[in-house]
């Protein structure tokens, strides 16, 4: 695969035109195989800007497989390992022959499972909808993401499953149990709240790409399935998320200038946040319905604050 790309890279360097041109003095050919006759890869520029991603995530080979000995199947992720809370993960499909890039798949039924082995019970946990492309530029790239409750421990372990197509071709990654690592003291982004009988998962997404200063503050709402094996998706209900980030370790002091999260349209929540030093940031939550009444945090502990609240650690 790293021939074809380094040819890739070559052929945008010279100027060459896209493997899905018609043009065929300019075709790029590889064993044989004239890349300009494959309609299901990428333009060389597409190629090229997959190619520079992949350098930015790690591959999970548990998530990964082949299909009909024709297509590999690979997922990423930033470490290609899984931590406790949000996880972004990333799915690129190559055909075995050639090493190009398949722009046409599906990945569907994303579906962590999480077996408690001492109570002998299994459960899942809040997972992204389809993955999408990841943009425009990287139409071979998808992108999903999922939350786990828990790490691996001696209290359970998570199993994988998903379903893919590709280009008329099915496989299927089925009970690949994969390790998710504990996150580090300091680091507390997955929290739940109960609003009767149901309950709520609070996902921060990727608060370690924050800096210090006014970072924007990305949350999903997930709500809990029943039966509990089933993913849990994210919440049909509007809420909005205040956030009141504290200093526990210097006398709780605040920042100036944060912006409730808000529901998105295409269902996530934002807001900004300040953190205005590094250290620990206790970020307490006061969860509001759609009405603007409150349905969890917001109540006064000894020290005052909610105690609902993500913990980051600059
Ligand atoms: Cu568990």
């Amino acid at each position: 695969m790293k021939k074809v790309l380094m040819l890739f890279l070559a052929a945008v360097t010279l100027g060459f035109t896209s493997c899905n041109s018609n043009d065929d003095e300019n075709g790029i050919v590889i064993d044989g195989i004239d890349l300009s006759k494959d309609v299901d890869c990428c333009s060389a520029e597409e190629a090229l800007q997959v190619y520079k991603f992949l350098q930015t995530v790690h591959y999970i080979p548990e998530l990964s497989t082949s299909v009909d000995g024709l297509y590999d199947v690979k997922a990423f992720s930033k470490t290609g390992t899984l931590h406790r809370g949000y996880n972004d993960l990333y799915f690129v499909v190559t055909k075995k022959k050639t090493g190009n890039y398949v722009k046409f798949f599906d990945i569907k039924n994303v579906t962590p499972l999480m077996n408690m082995v001492k109570m002998n019970m299994w459960h899942s946990t809040p997972v992204g909808g389809a993955l999408e492309v990841l943009d425009t530029k990287r139409p071979a790239v998808k992108h999903g993401w999922v939350s786990l409750l828990m790490n691996t421990s001696e209290a359970g372990y998570w199993q994988f499953s998903y379903d893919i197509e590709v280009l008329g071709s099915k496989g299927r990654v089925e009970d690949q149990v994969v390790n998710v690592e504990a996150l580090l003291e300091g680091q507390d982004w997955l929290k739940s709240f109960k609003v009767g009988n149901d309950t709520y998962y609070l996902s921060l997404v990727n608060p370690n790409d924050w800096k210090t200063g006014t970072n924007a503050i990305q949350a999903y709402i997930s709500k809990k399935s029943s039966p509990a094996t089933t993913p849990y998706a994210v919440a049909a209900e509007t809420f909005t998320v205040e956030i009141d980030p504290r200093m526990p370790d210097m006398g709780n002091h605040t920042s100036p200038g944060n912006v409730a999260l808000a529901k998105q349209p295409n269902g996530s929540y934002q807001g900004s946040i300040n953190l205005t030093m590094t250290g620990l940031w206790r970020i307490h939550l006061t969860v509001k319905d759609a009405q603007g009444n409150v349905v969890a945090g917001g109540d006064s502990q000894k020290d005052g604050f909610s105690s609902l609240y993500w913990d980051v650690t600059l």
